[in-house]
C-alpha cells in the first residue's frame, strides 16, 4: 500500500489540468539527490502529460549527482521564468525559507502553490499538499504519481532519478523510514523499466576524488565523544577545506560515521562556513530527536537527521550544541 494514495491521486489530477501550460518544479537550497531526483522524475511525468515543466534550483549540484541533469535539466532559479509559470510545485521541503529565491517569490505570488514532501511541520501557504513524514523520501512519494496514475509512463531516466533519491535519503535502505512500500517501489522499477541499481550506487558513492578522501581523513581525525560516549562530534574548520582544496558539500554524509561508534546515540558535525557554523545532526535512536535539537539552532529536519546554524565561533558552537543535546539525552 502506498503512502497517502488519495492525496497523490488528487494532486496528480490537479497537475494534469495544466496541460499546455507552464509549471515550475523547485527544490531546496544546497540540493541533495532526493530533491533533485524528485524534480527530475516529476518534470518527466508532467512532460508525459503535455505540461511544460521547468526545474529550478538556486545552487549548483555536487559532482556525484550532476548526472541527474542529463535526465531533465535543472536550471538556476530565474524570477522572470518563475513569473511566466502558471503554478509552482515545491518538492522535498515544506517551508518557503528552504527554497531561496523561489520561496521568497512564492510568498508574494498569487499563483497556485503545490508541495510534496516528507519533513515535519509544513507551512500553511500551499494550495494543495502531499505531506507525509512516514515516507522514506520525497522520491518515494513521486513514484506514487507514476504508480497510481499509469506506471507505463515510467521510463528508465525517471526510475534512475527516483532510485537516487530513495537510496540516499534512506542511508542505502537502512533507516527506520524504510517500509515495504519503499522496497516494492524499487522492485517495480526494476521489473518495469530494467532499472540497474549497482551503477547508481557507484555514481553516487564511488565518485570521490583523492582530495575528498583526504578531507574525510582530516575530519574523521577530529572525532570526540561527549556525555559518556553517547554523543560524537566531528569538526571541519575552514582550514581543512583550503588544505585539501575541497568544499563543504564534499562532506556529505560524513556525520553518519559518528554513529558507527558503539553506544553512540547521536552525532554532530560542525562545519565552518562563511563565518558561521553549519550543524548537521544524526540520531540512531528514539532517545534523541535531532529535529527538536536542531530547532534550538535555527534549523530542523527529521527526528533522525536534521541541520541548523550557530553564530560561532567553532569552540562556542561545540559547547552550546552539545549542552542542548545533553539535556535532551537526560530528559529521557
Ligand atoms: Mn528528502
Amino acid at each position: 500500500m502506498l503512502k497517502n494514495e488519495d492525496k497523490i491521486k488528487q494532486l496528480a489530477k490537479s497537475l494534469k489540468s495544466y496541460k499546455n501550460k507552464k509549471v515550475a518544479v523547485v527544490s531546496h537550497v544546497r540540493p541533495d539527490a532526493d530533491c533533485i531526483g524528485s524534480q527530475v522524475a516529476l518534470c518527466r511525468w508532467l512532460t508525459k502529460h503535455k505540461v511544460n515543466a521547468f526545474a529550478f534550483n538556486d545552487d549548483s549540484l555536487a559532482g556525484n549527482i550532476n548526472w541527474l541533469c542529463d535526465h531533465f535539466p535543472v536550471k538556476t532559479t530565474s524570477l522572470n521564468k518563475l513569473a511566466e509559470c502558471d503554478a509552482i510545485v515545491f518538492v522535498d521541503g515544506n517551508h518557503p525559507s528552504r527554497f531561496g529565491l523561489a520561496g521568497e517569490f512564492a510568498e508574494r505570488s498569487r499563483k497556485p502553490l503545490f508541495m510534496i514532501d516528507h519533513h515535519p511541520g509544513p507551512a500553511d501557504m500551499f494550495t494543495h499538499t502531499v505531506s507525509d513524514t512516514s515516507a522514506s523520501s520525497t522520491c518515494e512519494l513521486i513514484y506514487g504519481f507514476y504508480e497510481l496514475d499509469d506506471l507505463s509512463d515510467l521510463d528508465l531516466p525517471a526510475a534512475e532519478a527516483l532510485y537516487a533519491g530513495i537510496v540516499t535519503d534512506t542511508g542505502s535502505f537502512r533507516f527506520d523510514s524504510v517500509s515495504a512500500s519503499t522496497h516494492e517501489a524499487v522492485a517495480k522499477m526494476i521489473h518495469k523499466v530494467g532499472l540497474k541499481t549497482e551503477p547508481i550506487h557507484r555514481r553516487i558513492y564511488d565518485g570521490k576524488t583523492i582530495n575528498q578522501l583526504q578531507l574525510m581523513a582530516k575530519v574523521l581525525n577530529s572525532v570526540e565523544l561527549h556525555q559518556n560516549g553517547k554523543i560524537a562530534s566531528l569538526r571541519a574548520n575552514a582550514s581543512v577545506f583550503r588544505e585539501t582544496m575541497t568544499n563543504y558539500y564534499d562532506l556529505e554524509g560524513i556525520v553518519s560515521y559518528g554513529l558507527a561508534i558503539r553506544d553512540v546515540k547521536a552525532a554532530v558535525i560542525f562545519t565552518e562556513m562563511d563565518s558561521k557554523i553549519k550543524l548537521s545532526l544524526r540520531s540512531n535512536s528514539d532517545d534523541v530527536d535531532v529535529n527538536v535539537w536542531a530547532r534550538e539552532f535555527n534549523g530542523g529536519g527529521h527526528a533522525r537527521a536534521a541541520g541548523g546554524w550557530h553564530e560561532g565561533p567553532l569552540e562556542k558552537a561545540v559547547q552550546d550544541v552539545i549542552s542542548v543535546g545533553s539535556r535532551q539525552l537526560h530528559h529521557r
